[in-house]
C-alpha cells in the first residue's frame, strides 16, 4: 500500500520537471481508509510546494487521512512558510515519506518537528528510487554543483564528427528527439566553442515540447564573434559564455558586445586558454544551475571525464562508419580508458534508440 501512494506521489512530481529546478521534484497525495482523496506536486520554481497543493484540494476532516510525500517537509521559512506548519495546524495524523530532504535548512528538522507534534512518521519508503528521481536536487544542494550527463553521438567506430566539417547526422531521428526531450528537462546545455564554430547549433529544444534550457559555451581563447546562431537565443533564455580572464581583458570591445546582445559573460582562471573546469561549475552553481546536459565535441567531453565531473553518461552508437573524422576525444588513449573504468564500476545498460544503441549508466 505505501508503495502504491509512494509511487503516485513520483508520478505527479515528475509533472514539475523542467519548471522547478534547481527545487526538487515533489508530489503529496493524501489518503483516506486506502483510498486517494487529493493530490498535489511542486509546480514551479518559487511557488507553493506539493503539500499545500494537496491539502488545498481537501476540506474533510484529516484524523484518519495519511499524507504520502516524496521528501521531507520543509521546516524553514523559504519562499514559503513551512510546510511543517501547515499540517501540524491542519490536524494530520500521519505522515509517509520517501526520503529525508538534503538540504541542510531542513534535513531531519521537518520530521522531528512533525514527531514533536504527536505526528505518526514513516521514513523511507522507495527511498532509492525518490534518491535517482531526485538526483538533481540531491547532488546540487548537497555539493555545490550542478548533475552532469554527458552525452555522445558517435559512429560506431567513434567519430563524432566529419573532418571537412560537412554536416551530417549520425544518429537516427528517435535519438535525437530524445536529446531535446533531455534539454527540456536539464537545467543547462554546455558545449565548447569548436562545436559552435563547427555545428553553429541553436542549443534549443525543437523535437520536443518544452522549454529551453539555458546554454553555456566554453570559450576560454574568446574565439567566437557574437554572430554564432546560440547567440540569438539570449533574448530568451540565459546564455553563459565563458572565457578566461586573460582573453576577456585582451578583447574589452568584444565583451562590450557580448553583453549588449544580453549574454552573460563568465571570466574565469585559466592556463593557455583552458579553463578551469571546477570553477566553471561553481560558478555555474551558484547561478542556480543545477543540472547539466554536456554535448561536446572532443575536449570538452575528456576534459569532464578526466577531472570527473560526470554523473551519467550516455552514448548514442550509430551503425554508421566513417572511417575517418573528428574522435570521440581529444585525449584518446586517456579518456578511454578512463571510461573503460566507469562502465566496469558502474550500473550500465543498452537499449535500442531507433537505429542507434544507446548505452547509458550512472557513475558510482
Ligand atoms: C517540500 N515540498 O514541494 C518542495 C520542498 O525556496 P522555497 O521556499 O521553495 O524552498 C525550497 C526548499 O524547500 C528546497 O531546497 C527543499 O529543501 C524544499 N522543497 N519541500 O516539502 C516541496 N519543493
Ligand atoms: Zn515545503
Amino acid at each position: 500500500m505505501h508503495e502504491q501512494f509512494m509511487r503516485e506521489c513520483f508520478q505527479l512530481a515528475e509533472k514539475g520537471r523542467g519548471y522547478v529546478s534547481p527545487n526538487p521534484l515533489v508530489g503529496a497525495v493524501l489518503v483516506e481508509e486506502g483510498r486517494c482523496v487529493a493530490r498535489g506536486f511542486h509546480k514551479r520554481f518559487g511557488g507553493v510546494h506539493a503539500e499545500v497543493h494537496c491539502l488545498r484540494n481537501y476540506t474533510g476532516d484529516l484524523s484518519n487521512a495519511v499524507l504520502y510525500v516524496n521528501l521531507e517537509p520543509c521546516s524553514h521559512h523559504g519562499k514559503t512558510p513551512p510546510c511543517t506548519d501547515l499540517l501540524i495546524q491542519r490536524g494530520v495524523r500521519k505522515v509517509v515519506i520517501a526520503m529525508k530532504d538534503p538540504n541542510p535548512l531542513v534535513t531531519g528538522k521537518g520530521i522531528t518537528q512533525l514527531r514533536r507534534a504527536g505526528i505518526h512518521v514513516t521514513v523511507g519508503v522507495l527511498e532509492k528510487e525518490a534518491r535517482h528521481l531526485n538526483r538533481f536536487f540531491v547532488k546540487h544542494i548537497a555539493n555545490s554543483l550542478p548533475y552532469v550527463l554527458l552525452k555522445i553521438a558517435q559512429t560506431a567506430d567513434g567519430f563524432i564528427g566529419r573532418k571537412n566539417g560537412s554536416l551530417e547526422y549520425i544518429t537516427s531521428p528517435e535519438s535525437r528527439r530524445l536529446v531535446h526531450k533531455w534539454r527540456s528537462e536539464y537545467d543547462a546545455v554546455l558545449v565548447g566553442a569548436g562545436t559552435i564554430q563547427a555545428d553553429n547549433p541553436r542549443l534549443t529544444v525543437r523535437l520536443w515540447t518544452g522549454r529551453d534550457p539555458a546554454a553555456v559555451i566554453l570559450d576560454g581563447k574568446f574565439r567566437l564573434t557574437g554572430r554564432e546562431r546560440v547567440f540569438a537565443s539570449a533574448r530568451h533564455r540565459r546564455v553563459y559564455f565563458c572565457v578566461s580572464k586573460q582573453a576577456m581583458k585582451a578583447r574589452p570591445s568584444m565583451a562590450k558586445y557580448f553583453k549588449s546582445i544580453g549574454v552573460n559573460l563568465i571570466a574565469l582562471a585559466g592556463r593557455n586558454g583552458d579553463l578551469n573546469l571546477k570553477s566553471v561549475l561553481y560558478e555555474l552553481s551558484a547561478r542556480q544551475i543545477g543540472s547539466i546536459l554536456v554535448e561536446g565535441g572532443s575536449n570538452v567531453f575528456s576534459s569532464f571525464i578526466r577531472q570527473r565531473y560526470v554523473d551519467e553518461l550516455s552514448v548514442f552508437c550509430s551503425p554508421v562508419v566513417f572511417g575517418n573524422g573528428i574522435p570521440r576525444f581529444s585525449e584518446a588513449d586517456r579518456s578511454n580508458a578512463m571510461l573503460r573504468e566507469m562502465i566496469l564500476s558502474s550500473g550500465f545498460s543498452a537499449r535500442k534508440s531507433g537505429t542507434d544503441i544507446l548505452f547509458t549508466g550512472t557513475i558510482a
